[in-house]
């Protein structure tokens, strides 16, 4: 048995988002957001499921809070519901939609849990997409006020803020493919929604520095895939090569070198003219914290029928899969290591997100034993540790996530939770790979 020990001060979390937990979706003066309006739509969601009520975390916050406790987290990221803080994206703030977030934040701290405050995972108010959302440049600067507001609010006990969670994802799911709110199915306005949510956070970046009454570090979180080719012939080398332009250095470029690879990719062929307009890649570049949602790779073979990417993923035969993606541990080593090789940045590193979906169930005992999470856990956070002692100085790790959520297109089907929740009840029971955890926590490392 070898002993990992994490740094000092290392920062162990689990993560959440809003709308995926804190039902209430119409309390409080709450305004509608993209996703309240595209679960409603038949056939969007597995089952037509929403999340009006999932785990009725608005209301029982507190019970919550209660659950870090008990798994000994030292931080907590979240995010703040738009919706709530300015019901039509602009204009005057709902009081009681900030006190909310109020309440979260003082139970936090009571607690001694550090709160990792994201400002945006998806639920864009559907007020601001009724005027084109996130392809319309002007949603940019909306987001850059609401971010001013809620520092303003939140800065004299939050040291943390992300802008954004997963923009790729947001641009690409929401308006590219259109399997995510608001289901828009038009390639060019996916390219511009990207560049407009990068922009955003610039923006941001500087309205919170702005309105901040202390020091805050301003982070981002990206989903970070590495690409693989299937064989190593060149036509799939390359197409692995453009699928991670588009995934990865999309998102990665703009942000810690102030350069973007548009313009050399297939993207640029379905725009009319640049939306890249003189001085946003300036603006863009400012990261004090950059997050890492690492769940799986991708598998890429040369496929010219998809005409702008000419790739598509395969699935080898004898690997690990989970309901939803390839188990590919090494692959969290590999991007860590990549991003500190080939970026340099000066920036602060954290895993904001890791987990796997496991079709967990209470057993007659009451206990949720999730050996594959456990196992899930065990080897990606080792592989942390690998990129540790191999030089990059990672600051963290938040699990994704606290407990059993709504799973955006997919519904209630993965359980992702170190909590169980059972959704008739809404009861909360802790997993065991949620005491395992704790034990990391307590241990700060863990034995292999
Ligand atoms: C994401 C989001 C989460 C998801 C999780 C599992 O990374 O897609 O941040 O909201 O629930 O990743 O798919």
């Amino acid at each position: 048995m070898t002993s990992l020990k994490f740094p000092k001060n290392f920062v162990w979390g689990a993560a959440t988002s809003a709308y995926q937990i804190e039902g209430a979706w119409n309390a409080d003066g709450k305004g509608l957001s993209i996703w309240d309006t595209f679960s409603r739509k038949p056939g969007k969601i597995v089952n037509n499921e929403n999340g009006d009520v999932t785990v009725d975390h608005y209301h029982r916050y507190k019970d919550d809070v209660k659950l870090m406790v008990d798994l000994g987290l030292k931080a907590y990221r979240f995010s703040i519901a738009w919706t709530r803080i300015l019901p039509d994206g602009r204009g005057k703030v709902n009081p009681k939609g900030w006190a909310f977030y109020d309440r979260l934040i003082d139970e936090l701290l009571t607690r001694n849990i550090e709160p990792y405050v994201c400002l945006f995972h998806w639920d864009l108010p559907q007020a601001l997409q009724d005027k084109g959302g996130w392809p319309n440049r002007e949603t940019a600067y909306a987001f850059a006020d609401y971010a001013g507001i809620v520092s303003d609010y939140i800065t004299d006990r939050v040291k943390v803020i992300f802008t954004h969670n997963e923009p790729w994802v947001t641009a690409t799911l929401g308006y590219f493919t259109g399997a995510h709110a608001p289901g828009i199915k038009h390639p060019p306005a996916g390219v511009k929604a990207l560049h407009h949510l990068l922009l955003s956070h610039g923006l941001a970046y500087e309205a919170i520095r702005a309105s901040a009454k202390q020091p805050v570090k301003i982070g981002i979180t990206l989903n970070l895939n590495p690409m693989y080719p299937a064989t190593e012939s060149k036509k799939d080398r390359d197409a692995a090569r453009r699928v991670d332009t588009l995934v990865n250095r999309s998102v990665l470029d703009p942000l810690l070198k102030g350069t973007s690879p548009i313009q050399e990719s297939a993207l640029s062929k379905i725009l009319s003219g640049s939306v890249i307009k003189a001085g946003d890649l300036e603006k863009i570049k400012h990261v004090d914290l950059l997050g890492v949602n690492y769940y799986s790779r991708s598998v890429l073979k040369h496929e010219a029928k998809f005409p702008l990417v000419s790739a598509a993923q395969t699935f080898p035969e004898g690997n690990e899969y989970s309901g939803m993606w390839e188990i590919y541990p090494e692959g969290m080593y590999e991007i860590l290591m990549r991003i500190w090789k080939d970026y340099q940045p000066s920036c602060e590193l954290m895993v904001t997100e890791n987990g796997v979906p496991v079709p967990d169930g209470l057993d007659f005992d009451g206990r949720v034993r999730d050996e594959r999470r456990i196992r899930y856990l065990q080897n990606h956070i080792t592989q942390v540790h690998r990129a540790i002692k191999d030089g990059v100085p990672v600051k963290g790790y938040f699990h994704w996530s606290l407990m059993d959520n709504f799973e955006w297109a997919l519904g209630y089907g993965p359980r992702f939770g170190l909590v169980y929740v059972d959704y008739k009840t809404l009861k909360r029971t802790v997993k065991d790979s949620g005491r395992w955890f704790a034990k990391v926590i307590q241990d700060n490392g863990l034995k292999i």
